[in-house]
């Protein structure tokens, strides 16, 4: 057994159940170096976070934050509270020392996202952006195909983030849908995990050009029992130029009727392709041009031995699902803090957050004037 580390979370909402089953899960993980313990979790709700601490086996709670980051029997710090609640603690808890994990989007704009970035970089604290995506298995092989140049010269990408739940006009307001609150809508929630895959898979994206909009202006706030401007929008559509010449199409909208949480991606090269559904989040479908008279998409079930991460699970074949993604990348995580080193590049640290929150500011801009915008 690793050496042991104690955790400290910040919120407890749906990402809080996630990352604290994970934290859990990585006792699966025979060969990490370290073996984290759930020292306490910090909510404003007395009733609720205390609830939380004793369904989830943390060994105490907090109603400040600002008192768990001074416990000394934690050093990671993982925030998993609403965006506006992102850059302030975390950068307490840097300042602090504690090695830090924060949601994504990483903060409501660039310019949050940077003094996180420099904040880190300052402490010299481990840090990582939670965009877990990259570590589904199939992801994780996709990066491998394109990096061993088996897809030849990569022409394009393609990716779309779609979900109904905003389809309804009844639908009501949440704190997504404020821009206080979110920094942006749909484009910062989910278009922020593409915008990760996207320079993760293919490279830089210097230029964008994109169209952001919000059908339903107003919703009910059902806190308040009013009616709501939504000042975010609901979705975007954008073209985008990576640097190293490949063109690439991004979508993600919450009014897409039919879709509970459809990530699917596409990346055409030279000499194959790759195509990857959510959805489907146990295949990758491949095509390769030296398959000749026999080519074709072909279906691999990212579930034996050599694949990705599946070595500490079940026995090949055993399938695995969302929920698992956040295991591969708190162990990878763990690995990489006893190694004393950054995340990257398997994994987004503060500065990949801040290249992706630069991104969703470009599209935003471009939207605003009705042209192709530069990435500063
Ligand atoms: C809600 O739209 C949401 O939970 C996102 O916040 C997550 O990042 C995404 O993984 C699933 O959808």
């Amino acid at each position: 057994m690793g050496r042991v580390i104690g955790v400290g979370l910040i919120g407890h909402g749906f990402m809080g159940r996630a990352h604290s089953l994970a934290w859990r899960n990585i006792t699966l993980f025979t060969d990490s170096p370290l073996t984290p313990v759930l020292k306490a979790v910090a909510g404003r709700r007395e009733d609720a976070v205390r609830e939380f601490a004793v369904r989830f086996g943390f060994e105490r709670y907090y109603t400040d934050y600002r008192l768990m980051i001074k416990d000394p029997g934690i050093e990671v710090i993982d925030n998993v509270t609403p965006n506006y609640m992102h850059k302030e603690p975390t950068i307490e808890a840097i300042e602090a020392g504690k090695h830090v994990i924060v949601e994504k989007p990483p903060a409501l704009n660039a310019e949050e996202a940077y003094e996180m970035y420099k904040a880190a970089e300052r402490a010299g604290v481990v840090n990582m952006v939670a965009f877990n995506y990259r570590f589904v298995p199939a992801i994780v092989l996709a990066k491998q195909l394109i990096s061993s140049g088996r897809l030849g010269r990569i022409y394009h990408f393609r990716a779309f983030y779609l979900q109904q739940s905003l389809a309804n006009p009844n639908a009501p307001l949440t704190w997504r849908l404020k821009r206080e609150y979110a920094g942006f809508g749909t484009l910062a929630d989910l278009g922020s995990h593409i915008i990760d895959l996207a320079r993760y898979l293919i490279g830089e994206i210097n230029e964008v050009n994109g169209v952001l909009y919000t059908f339903n202006r107003s919703r009910l706030n059902p806190a308040t029992g009013l009616s709501e401007e939504v000042n975010v929008d609901e979705g975007f559509t954008a073209m985008v130029k990576f640097s190293n010449g490949a063109t690439g199409i991004l979508e993600a909208s919450k009014l897409a009727t039919g879709h509970f949480n459809s990530l699917i991606i596409e990346v055409n090269g030279s000499e194959g392709s790759i195509r990857f559904n959510l959805e489907r989040v146990n295949e990758l479908e491949v095509y390769l041009t030296s398959d000749g008279e026999l080519s074709g998409f072909r279906r691999i079930l990212v579930t034996q031995r050599t694949h990705p991460f599946i070595r500490f699970w079940w026995p090949p074949g055993h399938v695995l699902g969302w929920e698992h993604t956040f295991t591969h990348e708190l162990y990878h995580f763990l690995t990489r803090l006893n190694e004393g080193r950054g995340v990257g590049p398997e994994a987004a640290d503060f500065k990949d957050g801040w290249r992706v929150m630069s991104i969703i500011e470009a599209i935003a801009k471009s939207s605003r004037e009705g042209d192709w915008v530069n990435v500063p």
